[in-house]
């Protein structure tokens, strides 16, 4: 799928790098002055007034009819006009985000020797990786991350998931089999919500076989946060994201008309946002909104990225019921597999991606 087999430049752990203990980034690090995170606000405290909505799921499961409305309701406001949201009592046991999250951290610390067996290329990006995107020279983010996929079945490899610490793949085939359940019930709401038949956006996906995959992020210890980003900005170039945040560290920053916000961790909470697929498919009725990562002097932090994605081979393009001839579809077809090379190739770039396809109205 991809014609880049390796990447431009020797591969360097930031993890390694932060261990060392230098007081200054390499400037290979370092962001140009109107990407750095001016008014860094590293624990989320900010004026405490703005966060992404947060949403009880509790109602959808409540039997109640009304309840199931305004649950729908918020979580359809939501997708409008954050693309993002926080979702409580979403059916996954607390004790497996926990587990996820954990052993995901003992990974990262294992002995740089082992991690590195699981070194991964841009032909697939599969495993241990430290840069997105191959341009050479291009300024890299401060983060490491791991990168496994869970559907199709035909892409599962367990060789390719760490060995290590023992129980690692037990807990993540549980941890995956309850965010693919999750997905599915999110993608009836979101179907409902646009006025589609419940099972349209599985449909779209690929029905039983969606693509499934995750990227753990590891953002080490930084010691000039002020200069650089864990993750640069970008919209997520999939379906659906279900994100499970470092509980004790927050670094998402969610941008809203021009601001960047700082999103304060729930308890047991997980980050729902809409990715560009989900934007052409509802013809832009839903929005992927850029996000991006800050990081800290202090404290590491672990982040769990759940993609819902179409299958690679099927192709996407706005939803028939949705245009009009007042309401035109404002994307060609294309299928994930050519979508994503942009963001494999380039690096996380913003909203580039899905802007530049877009026809004028
Ligand atoms: O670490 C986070 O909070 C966000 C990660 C993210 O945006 C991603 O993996 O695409």
């Amino acid at each position: 799928m991809n014609c880049i087999q390796d990447w431009p430049e020797p591969i360097v752990r930031v993890q390694a790098l932060s261990e060392s203990g230098l007081g200054r980034i390499p400037d290979r690090y370092v962001k140009p002055a109107t990407e750095r995170p001016v008014g860094m606000d590293p624990m989320g405290d900010g004026d405490g007034i703005v966060d992404i909505p947060l949403i009880d799921l509790a109602g959808l499961f409540s039997g109640d009819p009304a309840m199931v409305r305004t649950t729908m309701g918020r979580v359809a406001e939501a997708c409008q006009q954050w693309g993002f949201f926080q979702a409580v009592n979403h059916g996954v046991p607390p004790y497996l985000m926990d587990q996820a999250r954990h052993v995901w951290r003992e990974f990262f610390h294992l002995p740089m020797e082992i991690k590195q067996e699981y070194g991964n290329s841009p032909k697939t990006y599969e495993g241990y990786g430290s840069r997105l995107g191959v341009e050479k020279g291009a300024i890299l983010d401060w983060s490491d991350y791991y990168f496994l996929h869970y559907l199709p079945h035909s892409l599962k490899d367990h060789k390719k998931w760490p060995a290590q610490p023992p129980h690692h793949r037990e807990v993540m085939e549980q941890y995956l089999g309850e965010l693919v359940k999750l997905g599915g019930r999110l993608m009836k709401v979101l179907s409902l919500n646009l006025g589609l038949k419940e099972d349209y956006l599985q449909n779209a996906f690929g029905g039983e076989e969606v693509g499934a995959c995750l990227r753990v992020n590891f953002y080490p210890k930084c010691p000039q946060p002020e200069l650089t980003l864990g993750l640069s900005s970008h919209s997520d170039p999939g379906g659906l994201t279900i994100l499970l945040p470092d509980h004790d560290v927050p670094g998402l920053q969610v941008r809203k008309d021009g601001k960047w916000i700082t999103v304060k961790p729930a308890p047991h909470a997980f980050i729902i946002n809409i990715g560009d697929q989900l934007q052409v498919l509802s013809n832009v009725i839903y929005k992927s909104v850029e996000h991006r990562v800050i990081v800290n002097p202090n404290l590491e932090r672990v982040s769990l990225a759940f993609f819902y994605n179409p299958r690679g081979e099927l192709l996407i393009e706005p939803a028939k019921e949705l245009i009009s001839p007042e309401n035109p579809a404002l994307y060609p077809p294309m299928t994930f597999n050519e979508y994503r090379l942009y963001i494999r190739l380039k690096g996380p770039r913003g909203k580039s991606q899905v802007e530049s396809l877009k026809s004028p109205r």
